[in-house]
């Protein structure tokens, strides 16, 4: 058949002559129409070909040491550029060994897809012990907005176009798409093949909210007294960026950011309460999330974060909510006016309210919460300026901030607990999309996926602040770091240890405590070890000088920053949430 013949799909006769394709190239094809350039992943039976072959056709192909890293790098690759991050492993092991990313994908709205093979569904679904046989589709759904699997070639357009529907559209989240090891050697004529193919039009539709929507929401925003905007990551998502600046400035509101939402406006910014958390949440009388769930992470609306009198009371706020997804609202607290739709529709339509006449909060309001801001901050700097010995988190992270606000386009990977919590309330963040960290779960393990994937999709210097237990989790990363050889330093907070380096074996045993570690871990060795630049640094000084020289060199580099072991607490910031901490709450 010639090639500009109509095709017919399937039915199409393959003679002698006759060009083919085979699911291999259907899945590369399909994956570059729709824009993908880059596959985080882990070669093996039976997508080892596939990983190759990709690479030959021009997409940049990263390989990792273990696939819960180039998941995590999926995950982020997708938040930091609204398209799916694509993550591509091997049957049952490696398949699950990519779950935890596409859950923890999921649960913060990230957009990804996780591709994997999978061995054959004749014996799978007899169950007759096929080389790593699971099944992967049954497995994968209670954790992922959608799970597919593509059985035959002529269907792996639509399968690769519903996958990316579903990461992207609506509420973004993480999407399974199972491809069985005899779906890739699969033949079909060529020209049929790409006629199969989707280019996903429009993949994220914008959802405009009821305009009656709007003005309930307008007219309580105007009727506030104390009113207070809180920037969740969602609103970093939306790159709605001008609209949002415009929002908060026009409106003259203070706002709070949270973690990922930092530097959505510079954390500079003279309407921000971030140094005024404790005040404003309690005193706000009308809240407008954008972008952020009334989870945990905000004390779930209620309790005493929020001047309730006891721990599930409603502190008497009116709620506004802007959210792409209808069932978000009420989740935890009354929503007086909820807005329902996409990010920078809400914000926009919002702003065709605001004119010049919109009455600025009362200057009382603004007032208190500036006064209690600068007063913290003046008190962070003289605690920022000491220079104890050991070096502790503060002094520590003060040479952080200097450099990322002289390099305000690198980017910042955080995990860790102290070292997570000290970073993120130190470390002033100046542009959108920066600073990635732990999300939702406060999870470890995030932190070598997240520093590949934001080097390599950013182009930018990345430099990763990491607990040295946190580091742990995605360590061997190193390697893959100084393959690529990627501009990434990372900085490990050593303190000994989960928290601390300080505990003690309660039975008086030979064993160190749980959460103890080797003292002195030359970590910066693991670096050393793959060529790149290692640093081992106990001053402020030090500190400095290593991680100016990675971002000038763009060195893999590894400093372990050596800490007192004494300086952090249990659990960091969230002590509270310890089983024997509550108990004596
Ligand atoms: P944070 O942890 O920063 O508070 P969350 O992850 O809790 O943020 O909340 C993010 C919210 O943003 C989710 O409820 C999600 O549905 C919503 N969201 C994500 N993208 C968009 C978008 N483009 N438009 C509207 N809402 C969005
Ligand atoms: C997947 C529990 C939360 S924070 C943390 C653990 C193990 C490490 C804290 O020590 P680190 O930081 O990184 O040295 P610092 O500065 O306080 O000493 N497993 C997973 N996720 C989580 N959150 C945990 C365990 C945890
Ligand atoms: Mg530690």
């Amino acid at each position: 058949m010639s090639a500009n013949l109509a095709p017919v799909a399937s039915v199409s006769p393959i003679t002698d002559e006759s060009p083919t394709t085979d699911g291999f190239n259907l899945v590369i094809d399909a994956l570059k129409l729709n824009g993908i350039k880059t596959i985080y992943g882990l070669p093996g039976i039976p997508i080892t070909d596939l990983t190759r072959k990709a690479q030959a056709q021009g997409l940049r192909v990263i390989s990792f040491r273990h696939e819960q890293n180039a998941g995590n790098a999926a995950a982020i690759a997708g938040f930091m550029t609204g398209q799916p991050g694509v993550c591509l492993t091997v049957s049952a092991p490696g398949f699950l060994n990519g779950l935890t990313a596409l859950a923890n994908a999921t649960t913060n709205c990230f957009p990804m897809i996780l591709i994997s093979g999978s061995s054959e569904r004749e014996i799978v679904d007899l169950q007759q012990g096929d080389y790593e046989e699971m099944d992967q589709v049954a497995v994968a759904k209670s954790l992922c907005k959608a799970a597919f699997r593509v059985l035959n070639a002529e269907d792996i357009g639509v399968g690769i176009a519903r996958a990316i529907r579903a990461a992207v559209s609506g509420r973004p989240g993480g999407v399974y798409l199972d491809l069985p090891a005899k779906l890739f050697s699969q033949a079909m004529d060529a020209a049929a093949g790409t006629a199969s193919l989707i280019k996903v039009v429009d993949p994220a539709p914008r959802q405009i909210p009821a305009p009656d929507a709007v003005q309930r929401a307008l007219d309580l925003l105007k009727g506030a007294k104390k009113p207070l905007i809180l920037l969740g990551k969602g609103a970093a998502y939306a790159r709605a960026d001008a609209d949002i600046r415009a929002l908060v400035e026009r409106s003259g509101i203070p706002y709070l950011p949270m973690s990922m939402a930092k530097g959505l406006l510079p954390d500079t910014h003279e309407l921000s309460a971030a140094a005024a958390r404790s005040y404003v949440l309690p005193e706000a009388d009308v809240v407008l999330l954008i972008g952020a769930r009334l989870n945990w992470l905000l004390s779930h609306g209620k309790g005493k974060t929020w001047g309730g009198k006891d721990h599930k009371a409603w502190g008497g706020q009116k709620f506004i909510q802007i959210d792409i997804s209808p069932t978000e609202m009420d989740s935890n607290v009354r929503i007086d006016a909820p807005l329902v739709g996409d990010i920078g529709s809400c914000v926009a339509a919002l702003l065709g309210g605001i004119d010049a006449q919109w009455p600025k909060p009362p200057a009382e309001w603004l007032n208190a919460v500036f006064d209690r801001r600068n007063k913290n901050v003046a008190k962070m700097g003289e605690t920022l300026a000491k220079d104890p010995k050991p070096m502790n988190f503060h002094s520590a992270l003060n040479v952080v901030r200097d450099i990322i606000k002289a390099n305000p386009d690198a980017m910042l990977v955080n995990e860790g607990a102290n070292a997570l919590d000290f970073t993120r309330s130190i470390v002033d963040m100046y542009k959108p999309r920066k600073r990635l960290d732990v999300g939702t779960w406060g999870v470890m393990g995030i932190g070598m996926g997240f520093a590949v994937a934001a080097a390599i999709e950013s182009g930018e210097p990345v430099i990763a602040i990491e607990g040295d237990s946190a580091f742990g989790f995605s360590g061997m990363e190193v390697e893959t770091i100084c393959r690529y050889n990627l501009p990434v330093c990372v900085v490990i907070m050593n303190n000994n240890g989960v928290y601390r380096g300080t505990d003690q074996n309660l039975s008086g045993g030979s064993d160190v405590a749980p959460t103890v570690f080797v003292k002195d871990a030359r970590y910066e060795k693991m670096m050393e070890a793959f060529g790149g630049v290692g640093v081992y640094a106990t001053t402020p000084a030090e500190l400095r000088k290593g991680i100016e020289e990675a971002i000038r060199s763009r060195k893999p580099t590894l400093i372990n920053a050596i800490i007192d072991e004494t300086a952090g607490t249990e659990s960091g910031r969230i002590t509270s949430l310890n089983p024997a901490a509550a108990a004596k709450k």
